[in-house]
């Protein structure tokens, strides 16, 4: 049967032995590779290490420091010495502070075609742009598949992306995926994976490709992947390693979802407005608006192309005297790509600050703008105070406009500077230095596991109990993000401490959750999360399904969920539930009692079950879609609890 690259990849790696494979049924496959970064890495490995497994079981596992190197206080420093610890330890290569985002450094040293990469954070799908199957999820997902080698996914439904024609002048990569957020928007992608292919993939290198698959991550789907092709070879021979790579086509019959054609030559500069990467406009439908910001960076736009052409369209020239603009490069190679070329010194001469090659500003490390200012971004996120600056606005454009606009003082469309668009010169061979990695120890057993004073424990929570009973601590709207329920920026620190961390959760939205749901929880009853549509979009984070947990949150109760925050939930024994009839949301309010009888049972035998709203006197219907093996981790409270009493179970 024809098979499209997504299908041969899964099927290749599948562990589940299944005959026929069907959308949405639950398969096992084998990890390759996986990656995690000190955000979410600290709290993976210390739940990693509750696990009791000697090495990692995967072909290459990487340990990045690559989110918060700015270390205001010891936190940030401890964890990552704990990181590196716990790398030299398992198996695991280290990425030290300074190397690069996880990204951008795995798609130059790492990716390969045809593997899969599993990783603790939501951008994962970026090495999709060299034809790998690349999944972003929660950190206890990532150690589990680092301890056995491999992930359960529901089978996804595959949508073809059709590029054909050529982009125009000014207009890049990003363009392409705003455009393609344009078309699908932020939610109903669940399930879906993006599968790229047409005659207009080879007009786009593999950096290009993974600005898109980077992206792609905003709609929702499980991931993005293009083809691996001659420019895949092009892209690793110049990184040296042409003997990974592998040519990987969808047949020509194969059947798809869905197709989408998209006429490159069609597109033009897009922007996305506040507050989410779905909100689009062309860039010329803003043009004049003031702007006080400027950041060309993060792992959607900081490749070696991106940064030479910033450096082109700055040359000569100097930012508008109201622009604060910095650039961040997205890897310690392209930094030392763009200061062999002349591009650092017109970069620097044009007056941008240079920033570490790490994430920083892109979620909220430093760079917070000032009160109320537009900030023009190149990275993938706009969410409600990610900056740090809540009343700030922050557009997401591609390099080309936002060079173009720390020029003119506000938002130009980069063909109206009037400049001839400046051609790009990729390099046969790029600057290859591994000396920022650090490999694992030969001698793990003489390794000791270094632990900061403020590391907390990994908490664990009880088996599902026969009723829930409760309050709805807080009902919010759709759209509700990871970065809304727990924040990153200077609250990034304290993510190896739950119990500390649980202290901001939803803080952006209502700062009195905290006491609220404290209270609920020690007078011995549940809180309860009412949520509209697409709950938990955005980042892999999996303190946004920990931290409510933390605070006796049992049950969230939504119009949708959203893929990654939904398996974490389920990590971590909180029961997803959605609406049957989406307009019972109109009867529940925040404060009301909710009684939720004979849960476990209802749950096993899947029926639908009710919900019955005391304060209101009436009674709702919710459901839960979980496969077998999700029910028996919610009744035990959790994945840790769940493996813990299988291995009690079954002893080998
Ligand atoms: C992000 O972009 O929000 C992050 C910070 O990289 C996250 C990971 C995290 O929350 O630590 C992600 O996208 O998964
Ligand atoms: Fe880092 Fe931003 Fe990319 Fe997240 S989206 S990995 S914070 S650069």
């Amino acid at each position: 049967m024809p098979k499209t690259i997504t299908q041969k990849i899964l099927e290749a790696h599948s562990v589940s032995q299944k005959k026929e494979y069907a959308p949405g049924q639950e398969i096992a496959i084998r990890i390759d590779q996986t990656l995690t970064q000190d955000a979410t890495g600290a709290m993976a490995y210390l739940q990693f290490e509750t696990l009791e497994i000697d090495l990692v079981d995967t072909k290459i596992s990487v340990n990045y420091v690559d989110h918060n190197t700015l270390q205001m206080g010891p936190e940030n420093a401890d964890d990552h010495r704990y990181l590196q610890t716990i790398a030299a330890k398992y198996g695991i290569i280290f990425s030290r502070a300074g190397n690069g985002i996880c990204h951008q450094v795995h798609l130059e040293r790492f990716s390969k075609p045809g593997e899969t990469l599993l990783g603790s954070d939501s951008h994962i799908p970026t090495c999709g742009g060299v034809g790998m199957i690349a999944i972003g999820a929660g950190g206890l997902d990532v150690a589990v598949a680092m301890g056995r080698g491999t992930f359960f996914l529901s089978y996804p439904k595959v949508i073809k992306i059709h590029l054909y024609g050529k982009l125009k002048p000014w207009v890049s990569a990003k363009d392409v995926v705003l455009t393609v957020l344009e078309i699908f928007s932020t939610r109903g992608n669940v399930g879906y994976v993006f599968e790229y292919g047409g005659e207009g993939v080879k007009t786009l290198s593999v950096p290009e490709r993974a600005t898109i698959t980077n992206m792609g991550t905003e709609c929702g789907v499980t991931t993005s992947i293009f083809p691996s092709d001659e420019r895949t070879r092009e892209f690793l021979k110049a990184q040296c390693r042409e003997s990974d790579w592998a040519p990987i086509q969808a047949d020509e019959d194969a059947v798809y979802d869905s197709v989408v054609k998209i006429d490159l030559g069609e597109i033009v500069p897009k922007v996305a407005y506040p507050h989410s990467p779905g909100n689009i406009k062309q860039v010329r439908d803003l043009a004049g608006l003031k702007i006080k910001q400027v950041c060309i960076g993060s792992c959607t736009n900081s490749s070696y192309r991106d940064l030479m052409v910033a450096a082109e369209i700055l040359k000569g020239k100097t930012i508008h005297p109201d622009v604060s603009a910095v650039v961040a490069p997205g890897s310690r190679q392209v930094l030392l790509m763009i200061a062999r070329e002349s591009a650092l010194y017109n970069l620097l001469s044009s007056d941008l600050r240079l920033l570490e090659s790490s994430c920083g500003f892109c979620c909220g490390i430093g760079q917070s703008p000032q009160t109320d200012a537009v900030s023009l971004r190149t990275s993938n996120r706009n969410f409600l105070n990610r900056s740090g600056t809540k009343s700030a606005q922050v557009y997401l454009v591609s390099p080309e406009t936002a060079a173009a606009s720390a020029l003119t003082g506000e938002i130009t469309d980069p063909r109206d500077l009037g400049t001839p668009y400046p051609h790009i010169w990729i390099p046969d061979k790029f600057i290859i230095d591994d000396s920022m990695f650090i490999q694992p120890s030969e001698r793990p057993e003489r390794i000791e596991i270094y632990r900061g004073p403020h590391m907390g424990t990994v908490p664990l929570s009880k088996p599902l109990p026969e009723n829930i009973l409760g309050e709805v601590t807080i009902k919010l709207g759709d759209n509700v993000t990871t970065d809304h329920i727990v924040p990153a920026g200077s609250r990034l620190k304290y993510r190896a401490n739950a119990a500390k961390y649980a202290e901001f959760t939803f803080e952006v939205v209502d700062p009195s959750f905290y006491e609220r749901a404290a209270t609920i929880r020690d007078q011995g009853r549940d809180n309860i999360i009412v949520a509209g549509l697409s709950y938990g979009q955005g980042s892999s984070r999996e303190h946004a399904a920990l931290c409510p947990m933390y605070l006796g949150v049992r049950a969230l109760l939504a119009k949708s969920i959203e893929r990654i925050h939904k398996a974490n939930l389920i990590n971590f024994g909180i029961v997803p539930f959605t609406f049957v009839n989406e307009a019972d949301y109109d009867w529940i309010d925040q404060g009301d009692e909710l009684e939720i009888p004979d849960t476990r049972h209802l749950l096993q035998e899947n029926k639908k079950i009710p919900v019955f709203n005391k304060t209101k006197n009436k009674t709702l219907e919710a459901s839960v879609e979980l496969s077998e093996r999700e029910k028996e981790i919610i009744l035990a409270g959790g994945t840790l609890p769940y493996i813990k009493e299988t291995q009690k179970n079954n002893p080998t």
